[in-house]
C-alpha cells in the first residue's frame, strides 16, 4: 500500500515575512490530514526557517534541488550533505524549469537523484513531456528517456525514490492532465520500473487545485500531487492535503 504524498514546491517564491504568515495560516487549518504524507519545498535559503515554523508539525521538509557533487568550486550550487542537515526528507530534482531554463540532462538529473539518496533523503525525480512532444506522439518515448538514466543508475534502491509526472504543458497554465491522461502516463511509469514499479510513488503535477485533485488522486497509479501555484495559499493547498487524505 503506497501512502498518498501531497508537496508543495514553493519555486523562487516567498520571504521570511510572508512564509510566516503563509505556513502559520496552513498551520491554524491542519488537523485531519494524518494518511496522506505531506511536505513544502522553500527556496534553499529559506529551509532553516521554514524548518522551524514546522517542528511539531507533521508536515515535512522539501528541496527543490540538489548538487550531483559533494562538496567544493560549484559556485552557487548546494550540496545534499547541506539539505540533510537542515532536515530535509524530499528533493526535487529534474523540474522541467531546471531542465529548460538550466539546461540539465536526464544524465545529471539521475547522478543528483542518486546524490540525494546517499544523503538519507528521498529523491523526487521528475519528468514531463512538452505540448509539441505530446502533439507529435512522443510522450511515452520522452518520459522513457528521462526515466532510463535513473534506472540504470539506482538499480536494487530504485524502489526509494519518487517520481512526479509534470506535463510541461500543464504547469503553471491552468491546464491539466485529465486523470485519464495522467492515469495513462502513470501507469507506463510504473511499467517502466519493473519490479520496483509497484512500491514507487508516482505523483502528478501541473496545475494541480482543489477543483480537480480528487478526481486525480481517485486513479490507481496517481499516488499524490507536485503543487506549484496553489501551494502558495493556504486554504488551496489544505484542501489538496485533504483530498489526498
Ligand atoms: C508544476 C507545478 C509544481 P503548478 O511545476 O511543480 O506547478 O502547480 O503551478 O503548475
Amino acid at each position: 500500500m503506497r501512502r498518498s504524498l501531497v508537496m508543495g514546491n514553493w519555486k523562487m517564491n516567498g520571504s521570511l515575512a510572508a512564509n510566516q504568515v503563509l505556513l502559520e495560516a496552513l498551520l491554524a487549518k491542519w488537523q485531519g490530514v494524518h494518511k496522506a504524507e505531506v511536505a513544502v519545498a522553500p527556496v534553499s535559503l529559506h529551509l532553516a526557517q521554514v524548518g522551524q515554523l514546522l517542528s511539531g508539525s507533521n508536515i515535512q521538509l522539501a528541496a527543490q534541488d540538489a548538487s550531483a557533487h559533494a562538496s567544493g568550486a560549484f559556485t552557487g550550487e548546494v550540496a545534499a550533505a547541506m539539505l540533510s542537515e537542515l532536515d530535509c526528507r524530499y528533493v526535487i530534482v529534474g523540474h522541467s524549469e531546471r531542465r529548460q531554463y538550466h539546461a540539465e540532462s536526464s544524465e545529471l538529473v539521475a547522478k543528483k537523484a542518486k546524490a540525494v539518496l546517499a544523503e538519507g533523503m528521498v529523491p523526487v525525480v521528475c519528468v514531463g513531456e512538452t505540448l509539441s512532444e505530446r502533439d507529435a506522439g512522443q510522450t511515452l518515448a520522452v518520459i522513457s528517456e528521462q526515466l532510463s538514466p535513473v534506472i540504470a543508475l539506482f538499480g536494487a534502491s530504485l524502489a526509494q525514490i519518487v517520481v512526479a509526472y509534470e506535463p510541461v504543458w500543464a504547469i503553471g497554465t491552468g491546464k491539466t492532465a485529465t486523470p485519464e491522461q495522467a492515469q495513462a502516463v502513470h501507469a507506463f511509469i510504473r511499467d517502466q520500473l519493473g519490479a520496483a514499479g509497484e512500491q514507487v510513488r508516482i505523483l502528478y503535477g501541473g496545475s494541480v487545485k482543489p477543483a480537480n485533485a480528487e478526481a486525480l488522486f481517485a486513479k490507481t497509479d496517481i499516488d499524490g500531487a507536485l503543487v506549484g501555484g496553489a501551494a502558495l495559499k493556504a486554504d488551496d493547498f489544505y484542501a489538496i492535503c485533504r483530498a489526498a487524505d
